[in-house]
């Protein structure tokens, strides 16, 4: 898979993009992460790409022509569709898109080529998205800077969900992740902290004891912080029978 970025500020991208798993699978050929500074498609003196609203107001709005040059050429030159494959999908980060969830990252994951345009200042011009963009994307309803933490924070998820990125031991993980509940809590050494001992099942061999305890405690997480994941019938129909006839007795004492 390949993702290329299109942002004022591509140095907020190399560390990251060297670090562990982003960086493991980089190294590996699985991902390829193309930065691009969007000032080389400027053609004035002074690389501008911003300017004042039409209608006035505060701030300032990121121009069109070097967002329509940059993303025109990236989908040119090199892109998959000189090979006869698709354009790439074209992801403007922005505080309007859908919010990302697993879902949405999963069905992203699943392209082989992404262009992620980060804006900054009030916003970018908005023949930009009528005229070059695929789909908005928001990683939450609260307010950044601009869209680079963002697209990080997306690359990271995708990352994850291309096979041979992640580990066998964090499949599993992710595989009780996709049940849709919490995580059950965890525990290592020392057996006892400030008092706080390791609940003794865990200290034991039983593995069908140990399952079914991790399955019940992600029931009673999920229940005590995000009761909401509780509502959405796709995660009750993926409950075990021990989970569904749990949940059937915590919703029976609140009732009482
Ligand atoms: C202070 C300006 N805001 C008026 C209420 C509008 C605004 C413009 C630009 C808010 C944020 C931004 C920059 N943010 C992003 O580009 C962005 C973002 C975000 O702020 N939150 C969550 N996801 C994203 S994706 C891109």
């Amino acid at each position: 898979m390949r993702v290329q970025v299109l942002t004022i500020f591509p140095e907020l991208f190399a560390p990251f993009l060297h670090t562990s798993l982003v960086g493991r699978a980089i190294e590996k050929g699985i991902l390829e992460v193309g930065v691009h500074d969007l000032r080389a498609w400027t053609e004035d003196r002074h690389r501008s790409v911003d300017d004042e609203p039409y209608g006035g107001g505060g701030g300032m709005v990121m121009t069109a022509p070097p967002w329509l040059r940059a993303v025109r050429g990236l989908s040119g030159a090199g892109s998959a569709e000189e090979k006869g494959q698709k354009r790439p999908w074209r992801v403007l980060m922005s505080p309007q898109g859908a919010r990302l969830d697993d879902a949405k990252v999963r069905e992203l994951a699943g392209r082989e080529d992404l262009i992620l345009l980060c804006g900054r200042y009030e916003g970018i011009d908005e023949r930009v998205r009528e005229l070059v963009v695929d789909e908005e994307v928001s990683i939450g309803d609260y307010v950044l800077s601009g869209g680079e933490l963002p697209a990080l924070v997306l690359i990271e998820a995708l990352s994850r969900q291309i096979p041979g990125v992640v580990q066998l031991a964090d499949s599993v993980e992710q595989d009780s992740f996709r049940n849709g509940l919490l995580d059950h809590p965890h525990y290592t050494r020392p057996p006892v902290v400030e008092g706080l001992a390791v609940p003794e099942v865990l200290m034991g061999g039983n593995h069908a004891a140990i399952r079914r305890w991790r399955d019940l405690e992600a029931l009673r997480a999920t229940w005590t912080k995000r009761p909401d994941l509780l509502e959405r019938p796709a995660v009750r129909a993926r409950l075990t029978k021990e989970q569904a006839r749990a949940l059937a007795e915590l919703e029976r004492v609140e009732r009482d």
